[in-house]
């Protein structure tokens, strides 16, 4: 299984992405997770992403392919992967469709996750209470918002045109989200 998930910030694409990881038996690549634990440990990488992160703007692309595609030259990714946060503009996305061609593969579908801004803004909201992300403020978050609409939705819009958009509703419990998910792509 090659998917991706796509959807704001917020929508809890993190939170479900470990779970759909876990039933499918691939391995879960969030990019900003990738790009945290680099600034946390001070790297070279996490120099130049921390800059954008703490904005709210998108690591540029250079930096972000080369990430992926490294990270997607690793051996336990030849089953198959969930793609966390990445592609998230429309030029990540045909880089991706490159990478996968050079295995020999594509994607089997792209999950995107739905929310509205006023639950988005609340969850981020108790999350900065909890974890203190710097990108967690109200005007970062706002920023993200904002970014999300300009950059990422055309993305979505993409895979909608390949035939590969599953729309999952991602207000509920965590479960709930979880079940629906899982229905959507066995229903596909
Ligand atoms: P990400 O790490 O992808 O951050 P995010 O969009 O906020 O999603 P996240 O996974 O953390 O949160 P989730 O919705 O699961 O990106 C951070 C930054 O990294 C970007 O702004 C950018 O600078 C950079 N970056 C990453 N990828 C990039 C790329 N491809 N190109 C360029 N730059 C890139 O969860 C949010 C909260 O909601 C959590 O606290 C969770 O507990 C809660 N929650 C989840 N599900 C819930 C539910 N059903 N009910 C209630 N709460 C729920």
């Amino acid at each position: 299984m090659r998917l991706v998930l796509v959807g704001p910030p917020g929508a809890g694409k993190g939170t479900q992405a470990a779970r759909l990881a876990d039933a499918y038996h691939v391995p879960a690549i969030s990019t900003g997770d990738i790009f945290r634990a680099n600034v946390k440990g001070e790297t070279e990488l996490g120099r130049k992403a921390q800059e954008y992160m703490s904005h709210g703007a998108l690591v540029p692309d250079d930096v972000t392919n080369d990430m992926v595609r490294d990270r997607l030259a690793e051996h336990d990714v030849t089953a198959g992967f969930l793609l966390d946060g990445y592609p998230r503009n429309p030029e990540q996305a045909v880089e991706l469709d490159g990478m996968l061609a050079d295995h020999g593969a594509a994607l089997d579908a792209v999950v995107e996750l739905v929310a509205d801004s006023d639950e988005i803004a609340r969850r981020l909201l108790k999350r900065a209470e909890i974890e203190g992300r710097v990108d967690d403020t109200e005007d970062v978050i706002r920023k993200r918002l904002s970014v999300y609409a300009e950059t990422t939705a055309p993305v979505v819009a993409y895979y909608e045109g390949q035939g590969l958009l599953v729309k999952v509703d991602g207000i509920g419990e965590v479960d709930a989200v979880t079940d629906r998910l899982v229905d959507a792509l066995r229903a596909r």
